[in-house]
């Protein structure tokens, strides 16, 4: 009977330990990524897509890809891409474009096409459910609209960890609580 309730005690916080420890997606074009592009407006650089600010913007007049090369391969389970704010300022009625993928660099792979609609927070998401390996990101105006605005790009996926080991503190607490049990049982028999 008392080494089925120790049992049952090493299960559930077992249970805890690796629940905790299991790796959320992360926006890994803002941890790791870096951006670039062949055209841009003024102080709205590249890298105001992937600041984490969604009041900064890269801005083109040229329609000119945006590039993100994330430093390493990443499983992508979510593409988020969000307009500039609506200032209106530099943005176009509808700005029809395509996403790429790339492992390389080089050999670019579609992901999808969509078309922003109007200037209000226009946000479009791209999931995954199997992750998509990609190291390189590509944004590609595809309409005749010349202004183009891209206040973030956010690229999840879950960041490589030892995610089903628990760590030493949670071991210590599971040796506490089954040696707490123990003792408590002594006192009652
Ligand atoms: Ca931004």
């Amino acid at each position: 009977m008392k080494n089925r309730l120790l049992t049952f005690a090493a299960i559930a916080f077992l249970g805890t330990a690796s629940s905790v420890a299991q790796a959320m997606p992360v926006n890994v074009a803002q941890l790791y990524g870096t951006a670039s592009a062949t055209s841009t407006y003024s102080i709205h650089a590249p890298s105001r897509a992937i600041d984490g600010n969604e009041a900064t913007t890269w801005v083109t007049n040229g329609g000119s890809p945006l590039r993100i090369n994330l430093g390493q391969i990443f499983e992508v389970s979510k593409i988020s891409l969000l307009r500039e704010l609506p200032d209106g300022q530099y943005s176009g009625d509808q700005i029809p474009y395509a996403i790429y993928s790339s492992l390389d660099g080089n050999n670019w792979d579609l992901i999808s096409s969509g078309t922003f609609i109007n200037d209000v927070d226009d946000r479009d998401d791209y999931l995954f459910s199997s992750g998509l390996s990609m190291q390189y990101f590509k944004y590609q105006a595809t309409g005749p609209s010349a202004w183009v605005g891209l206040a973030e790009v956010q690229i999840f996926a879950e960041q490589s960890t030892t995610a089903s080991v628990p760590e030493p503190g949670a071991l210590a607490l599971i040796g506490l609580a089954l040696g707490g049990l123990g003792l408590t049982r002594r006192r009652k028999s």
